[in-house]
């Protein structure tokens, strides 16, 4: 029905896809993420994403923290995270919290912007279009997928103005909102509007959900196997975002990011379901403790 070719992501695949570390690296090797997420009440969103970038290998993981994020919080955080502040409080969007931000994105290599983040950038879209111009190739999620999606034109001209690499990785209902359908319109055809936004927008998608398709500009398109119920469960989506970055850092292109990305996720929810968690238990912080073991079978 979507008229393009599509692969599987075997074993052996995401194996193919798979970048040995060099013997001979440092830190700077791997790459400098930075975060935007998180806001009242959503800061675990933040915290998920910042631990599964380092898992996945980034160098060094910046977290972007409002004035008004409290140092109870800030100790929730993996200790190994740089925390950068940037002025005002979470959601009160204003011109000196943004140059502070985007002087912040100057200094990585790789950035996440969504995850718990809050709905209010939609009520500043000057701001929100002087995110598209930072020079880093972006992981985009959550809120901030809803953001661009409530614009005039769903997010096109936004999208029109990046010229760094750029992943979106929308659920069902964050895609049917940029696309103005229905989640049952998606859900029937995910292959095709996968391909389609990629094609029109110039990002790498990954909808989400049982059997997650990657879609490239080139277009192509791939269907990841891994993964289970157990994370249908909240935060597990934030855990992916910050592990496409981390991937990314580390020397990944975009596209086999996320191919590495999804399946390895997958596999982890997968073997911690068949070790010591069930697909009713899992929490997606118990993906952390897999990601070694899963990385370790396509390495
Ligand atoms: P939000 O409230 O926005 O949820 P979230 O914070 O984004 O959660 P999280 O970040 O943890 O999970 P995400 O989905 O990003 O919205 C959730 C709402 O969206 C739901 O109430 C629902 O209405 C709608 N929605 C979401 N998914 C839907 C779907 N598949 N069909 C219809 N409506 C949907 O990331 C979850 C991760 O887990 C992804 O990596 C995903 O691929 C994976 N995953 C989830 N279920 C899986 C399954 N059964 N098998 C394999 N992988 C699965
Ligand atoms: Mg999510």
């Amino acid at each position: 029905a979507h008229g393009a070719h599509h692969y599987l992501i075997t074993p052996d695949l995401a194996a193919s896809r798979y970048r040995k570390r060099p013997t001979d690296s440092h830190k700077g090797t791997f790459g400098r993420v930075g975060i935007l997420a998180g806001s009242k009440g959503m800061y675990g969103a933040a915290r998920l994403a910042v631990e599964a970038a380092y898992r996945a290998g980034a160098g060094l993981v910046y977290y972007f923290a409002p004035t008004d994020l409290s140092a109870a919080w800030l100790t929730a955080f993996p200790v190994e995270a740089i925390i950068k502040r940037y002025p005002g409080r979470a959601g009160e969007w204003t011109k000196e919290a943004i140059d502070a931000l985007v002087a912040l994105f100057r200094e990585v290599t790789t950035g996440v912007i969504g995850p718990g983040l809050g709905m209010n950038l939609r009520e500043n879209v000057e701001l929100l279009f002087t995110l598209a111009n930072l020079p880093v190739t972006l992981v985009l999620d959550a809120d901030f997928l809803s953001v661009l999606a409530s614009l005039r034109d769903r997010g096109q001209s936004w999208f029109a103005r990046r010229s760094f690499p750029t992943v979106i990785t929308p659920h069902p209902k964050e895609f049917a909102r940029l696309l103005d359908v229905s989640v049952e319109q998606v859900q029937a055809n995910r292959l095709g509007y996968a391909k389609e936004f990629a094609v029109a927008s110039n990002v790498v998608v990954v909808l989400k959900g049982a059997g997650t398709v990657i879609a490239t500009p080139q277009p192509r398109i791939w269907i990841n196997q891994t993964g289970n119920s157990g994370l249908a469960t909240g935060g597990t989506g934030d855990v992916l975002a910050g592990m496409i970055a981390g991937l990314v850092a580390s020397g990944y292109d975009v596209q086999d990011a996320a191919i590495v990305g999804v399946y390895v996720h997958g596999l982890a929810a997968q073997l911690a379901c068949q070790k010591e968690q069930s697909e009713e238990s899992l929490l997606a912080s118990d993906l952390f403790r897999w990601l070694g073991t899963a990385f370790r079978q396509i390495s």
